[in-house]
């Protein structure tokens, strides 16, 4: 895209302290010159909403921009990571030093940066640590301390910048991320942006506190509030607040008292506010008396200049990016993912060991932090106690704290922190102690991480390891199958290994792929037994079905610990009936690749899914209706799906077995269905 090259009046987008003093004119020309640009951009983007020309709504900066700009002039462009909030506009721009993509994203055309998937200003650079953001508020926080973390793990001087509401400051995100920063000692500048209201609420309707920066001490923080009617001292505050932050390496909370000139949105008339209080906070705009303080000190005609220069940049870059043509729907089911990696492994080891699955994992983490730098291995109690099922014992002795590190129980936080940590090019290995557990950070695995590539089209490398199922008197809230909820999301992966190599090698594959892939392990499988592992050439394989069993009566896929139910059934039939059963174990749960079991379903006319997962929108409901709309005229009778009962996991021994799939109820199922 050719935008005219941004004027030289906006040459400085680097601010030190020392620049208040030594070049203190020209500094502060410079960065009114920045928040001018950010406030006719906003401006004009209402402008061209209200005409129709900008769908969805446009949420504007007017009034934040001395925050928004100052801090992306304070910060180190080339380390450091930030995630700006919906009034940050002004901040992208100085980030890049440039206007016309930020232009094209609100008007989701062919220049958009985020190719129009996302609108609004939901987008960043998050190949330059500007990490987009996602509606969801607090969901940013953790990503940034997870961006900053890696990059000083890689040892770079980085801090990050944090912004979020005063509304966004009530969310669970944001307390786990402070903790999490606080604990970590990552250096996170955290900027509140208490603009007195979220959406309509009065922040005295929000919490019972004279001030949210307080609530840093709560975390072993330091804070202060920051009054943002004097852009100069903005300015002068955030640089020593990134100073202190970059030297200390602790996080630092600032509640910035900050302005929103306008209602919520575009489309907000502002009703709920008092008579005459509008008109007040518009008063209070800090633009206006930044311009005068810069006349005041005699600098009238180049105000005067850099404001019409800036508003002829504005309407050159707009009369640019306004005829690029439409967002194309082509290629988009393409970008879900990102493109598949291969990580060329040690072959070791070559010679197979008898291991449990849960010693099969443990291994193949060993190798993942032996063989690749960008490992980190996390989660709860994995350090010291070795994980809930022992999975990451001796871990933490052999490969120590920086790359095997206990999270405390912020499953949400840690998986921004993992998304922020992947962003720039690490591969974290998050264990969730138990799958059911997943259900606490569903933002972040199934709308921020899943979704990543898609907006952004940068790669979002994840293992989430996911401890799950039932038939150990667990109960309901540690046995679930959660495979068809969470796959029911567009951009996850996932594998489901039944044997020891298989979860070896499925660690592997989920590993070297660029994107979030879920790696469910059954818990009833992790000590079913020792059997020979080693390092497979083939393990790319785990993402194919795996054909278990010749048989001509009917296809049967399964996945997980039910396929060694499945296998003995189908040992059952062919002993007592002489009926066999062509027995798939899928393995690969998404993306789904079906073209064998499809060619076998073509021979055998007839289909049996079987899964633990409860019936309704489970995920046979979903094999079954792909195999019969490929395959309908194959199908000799109706497929047979068994599956949990659509209950709660109960808790008492009769009663799981009465719940989940077993040998003798597969057998009964598929006895009564053959009549
Ligand atoms: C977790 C979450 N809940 C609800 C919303 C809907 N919503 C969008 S903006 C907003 C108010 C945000 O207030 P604040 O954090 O103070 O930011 P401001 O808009 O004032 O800049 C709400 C409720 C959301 N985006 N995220
Ligand atoms: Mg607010």
């Amino acid at each position: 895209m050719t935008f005219p090259p941004t004027p030289a009046l906006f040459g400085q987008r680097d601010v030190r302290i020392a620049d208040l003093t030594t070049r203190r004119n020209d500094t502060l020309l410079n960065a009114y010159a920045w928040m001018r640009l950010a406030r006719d951009s906003d401006n004009r983007i209402l402008e061209l909403f209200r005409q129709g020309l900008i769908r969805g709504t446009v949420t504007g900066g007017q009034g934040n921009e001395p925050l928004a700009v100052a801090a992306a002039l304070v910060a180190d462009k080339n380390t450091d990571v930030v995630s700006f909030s919906h009034r940050g506009l002004g901040g992208h721009i100085v980030w890049s030093g440039h206007l016309g993509d930020h232009l094209c994203q609100y008007l989701a055309n062919s220049g958009s940066p985020t190719r129009a998937r996302e609108g609004n200003i939901h987008h960043g650079d998050p190949s330059h640590r500007s990490l987009p953001m996602i509606s969801h508020l607090g969901a940013m926080l953790s990503t940034v301390v997870g961006a900053t973390d890696s990059q000083r793990r890689l040892g770079k001087p980085a801090i990050g910048f944090a912004f979020f509401g005063d509304g966004a400051s009530s969310t669970g995100d944001t307390h786990e991320s402070l903790n999490l920063a606080a604990l970590l000692s990552v250096p996170v500048l955290f900027i509140i942006e208490n603009n007195g209201y979220a959406y309509s609420t009065p922040v005295a309707e929000q919490f019972n506190a004279p001030s949210l920066w307080e609530r840093a001490r709560g975390y072993g923080l330091d804070g202060r509030a920051l009054d943002c009617s004097d852009p100069t001292e903005v300015l002068r505050v955030l640089a020593e607040a990134a100073e202190r932050v970059r030297n200390t390496g602790r996080a630092y909370v600032i509640e910035a008292r900050t302005f929103r000139l306008r209602g919520h949105a575009a489309y907000d008339t502002c009703d709920y506010l008092a008579p005459g209080e509008l008109d007040a906070i518009q008063a209070a705009d800090p633009l206006p008396k930044f311009r005068a303080s810069l006349v005041a000190a005699g600098l009238e005609t180049r105000v005067e200049a850099l404001e019409s220069e800036t508003r002829a940049f504005l309407e050159s870059t707009l009369s640019a990016a306004l005829p690029l043509p439409p967002a194309s729907p082509v290629g988009m089911a393409d970008d879900l993912y990102a493109p598949s990696t291969q990580i060329n492994w040690a072959p070791t080891p070559a010679q197979p060991e008898k291991l449990t699955m849960a010693q099969a994992l443990n291994r193949g983490l060993r190798k993942l932090l032996a063989e690749q730098s960008a490992t980190l291995v996390m989660g709860q109690d994995i350090a010291t106690y070795g994980g809930a099922f022992k999975v990451t014992e001796g871990l933490l002795h052999d490969f120590g704290r920086p790359r095997v590190l206990n999270t405390p129980l912020c499953e949400s936080s840690m998986v921004g922190y993992a998304i922020g940590l992947a962003n720039n090019g690490h591969r974290p290995v998050v264990e969730f102690q138990f799958a059911d557990f997943v259900t606490e950070a569903a933002t972040q695995v199934l709308l921020n991480a899943a979704t990543y590539h898609f907006r952004s089209g940068q790669p979002c490398p994840l293992v989430f390891r996911l401890p799950c199922g039932g038939g150990l008197t667990f109960g309901s809230f540690h046995s679930q199958e959660l495979e068809s909820a969470l796959l029911a999301f567009p951009g996850l992966k996932a594998l489901y290994p039944s044997t020891p190599q298989d979860a070896f090698n499925a660690l592997l594959a989920a590993y070297e792929d660029s994107n979030p892939v879920l790696l469910f392990e059954h818990k009833a499988l992790y000590r079913r037994g020792k059997h020979p592992v080693a390092f497979d050439a083939d393990f790319r394989s785990i993402w194919q079905a795996a054909h278990l069993l010749q048989g001509d009566y009917a296809t049967v896929v399964s996945y997980g610990e039910m396929v060694h139910h499945a296998a003995a059934a189908c040992a059952y039939f062919r002993d007592e009936y002489d009926t066999t059963f062509d027995l798939f174990d899928l393995r690969a749960l998404a993306p789904l690749r079906l073209d064998a079991i499809a060619a076998s379903l073509r021979r055998t006319g007839r289909l049996i899914v079987i899964h633990e997962g409860r019936r309704t929108h489970g995920f046979g409901a979903e094999l079954v209706a792909r195999l019969t709309e490929k395959e309908f005229t194959a199908f000799k009778s109706a497929p047979l799906r068994i599956a949990s009962l659509d209950l709660p996991v109960p808790f008492a021994p009769e009663l799981e077995s009465a719940f989940r799939p077993n040998q003798e109820s597969i057998i009964e199922a598929i006895a009564n269905w053959m009549g």
